[in-house]
């Protein structure tokens, strides 16, 4: 740019965050008290930038509205599929395990071409929607977010933007976003998409992130063939834009829109796509459109839990069952359905949501493995459900020796939900719940409602409770308090 275009162009984004501030619901996404002169500046002191103004005036004022049945959802399936499915982690005979099966074409700097041509095995005539819903569902989801494209550039839906999508470039010839949708409509379940972006290894003009040092590259945007090189900007606006309002304009209500890796992505593309999202009012959306993070109604912290939450705001840890989000042949470690449920336990005391990952065969299967766990938390949630969903944090500051407290409110005062686990489960018969100054409480199991004796103690409130746990993961009991908290904390 000339000196003159730089002042103009920035003259223009001055102009542009200027009548952008006026407008905005300034309070909208911060849940924590603001002092007025922070107003104008994010928590590191920063002013705010254009995207973030535009996402407060846009969607700040309806994001408690958006998030309600967010929040009491708790628990959503991530699904990653795609036509990684096919090669499964395998290139020309050698295993691809650096990063998830979903990244071999970049960790095998497989070409354009050869990556394309896996669409014609790509033929997963297995693939049942209703089925897929059914999993989800029995497990106690109440989400599904699927990968609509992921960074492979496959769009895994009936796009006119590009031919390099499920119906047209396979000879399966179907658009199972659309199959989805009607079997998540019927059995009321909420769907999501998670779409790409940024990072686009097929269509020119995509970014691609992460080069590892004596991998053959031929630019200093990580790519690894001519075929990816090209304009960002326009490849935002031939595939990204039109893509995006494809699946916001033809699958019905989108409760949840996934973006990712926002690798190049400046404000005015951010701000291309922001706008968009208006096509879905009550969509919400995570916080990995723009290359700071900032924008978005919660946040996605991936693969671990926070020790403490992230207070004040509102998050969703994803997680793989195994160590690779799209499916891998040969990937055969899975979490226990013990992990799983005490993850969730967890992720809900901290006030936070689960979104378990499950990755498809080219075949259109769930795996076997991932089926069965779900089952086995599906028959958990089954019991403990209701002290999960529509639950927020724990009140307690510091962790409970014995597990995780989840809150309900009640007409009368407040329900706390004792997760009790199995291998933290007191011997001598006795729970303590550390500085619970309570005394109108009751307490029983939520499993058949045995009624559990208190008394108050000097330490906190003691529940009388079975020499054995009944169950086998993770027991929960029910602490009926009337009147407001008194909590001595440590
Ligand atoms: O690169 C992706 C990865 O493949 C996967 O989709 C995860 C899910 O959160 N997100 C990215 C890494 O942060």
């Amino acid at each position: 740019m000339k000196p003159i275009q730089i002042i103009l162009h920035l003259n223009l984004r001055l102009t542009l965050a200027a009548v952008l501030l006026a407008g905005a619901n300034l309070f909208a996404q911060d849940t924590t008290n603001v002092s007025a002169p922070s107003l104008f500046m994010t928590p590191d002191k920063t002013p705010p930038s254009p995207e973030l103004l535009m996402w407060r005036k846009e969607f700040g004022a309806t994001h408690e509205q958006r998030m309600q049945w967010w929040r009491a959802a708790r628990f959503g399936m991530f699904i990653h599929w795609g036509v990684y499915s096919v090669p499964a982690g395998v290139w020309h005979g050698t295993n691809i395990t650096s990063s998830g099966g979903e990244w071999i074409m970049n960790r095998g700097r497989i070409p354009v071409a050869d990556y394309q041509a896996f669409t014609k095995q790509f033929n997963p005539t297995n693939f049942n929607a209703e089925q897929w819903v059914k999993i989800a569902k029995d497990a106690g989801m109440k989400y599904i977010v699927i990968t609509a494209k992921h960074h492979d550039g496959f769009a895994m839906f009936h796009s006119q933007a590009s031919a390099f999508n499920i119906y047209d470039a396979t000879p399966w010839h179907r658009d199972p976003l659309a199959e989805l949708a009607a079997a998540c409509k019927q059995a009321g379940i909420k769907l999501g998409f998670y779409y790409s972006q940024a990072q686009d290894w097929n269509h020119s003009g995509g970014a691609a992130a992460g080069s590892k040092t004596g991998q053959l590259l031929i630019d200093k945007q990580n790519h690894w063939d001519a075929a990816q090189q090209g304009s960002m900007d326009d490849f935002i606006d031939k595939v990204d834009v039109p893509q995006i309002k494809e699946l916001l304009s033809n699958y019905g209500p989108v409760a949840e829109f996934w973006f990712d890796t926002p690798v190049g992505m400046n404000a005015e593309r951010a701000e291309k796509i922001l706008p968009l999202l208006k096509l879905q009012p009550d969509t919400v959306v995570n916080n990995r459109l723009d290359s700071k993070k900032s924008t978005g109604d919660f946040q996605t912290p991936e693969q671990k839990i926070p020790p403490t939450g992230i207070p004040g705001k509102d998050w969703e840890t994803c997680m793989t069952m195994n160590h690779t989000w799209g499916f891998r042949a040969y990937d055969h470690d899975w979490k226990s359905a013990e992990t799983l449920v005490t993850n969730l336990v967890d992720i809900a005391s901290k006030g936070g949501n689960y979104l378990l990952n499950v990755g498809p065969t080219s075949a259109g299967e769930i795996p076997e493995p991932s089926v069965e766990r779900l089952q086995a938390v599906g028959a958990w949630m089954k019991i403990n459900g209701e002290a999960i969903y529509d639950t927020t944090a724990s009140p307690f500051a510091k962790q409970l020796p014995w597990g995780r407290c989840t809150k309900k409110v009640a007409d009368d005062g407040t329900i706390l939900c004792l997760h009790v686990f199995t291998g933290f489960w007191p011997k001598d018969g006795k729970l303590l719940v550390p500085g619970l100054r309570n005394k109108n409480t009751s307490a029983a199991l939520l499993a058949g409602g045995k009624e559990l004796q208190t008394s108050a103690t000097a330490g906190g409130l003691v529940v009388a409770i079975p020499a054995t746990a009944p169950d086998k993961i993770s027991t929960t009991i029910v602490l009926k308090i009337k009147g407001a908290l008194e909590i001595q904390q440590p």
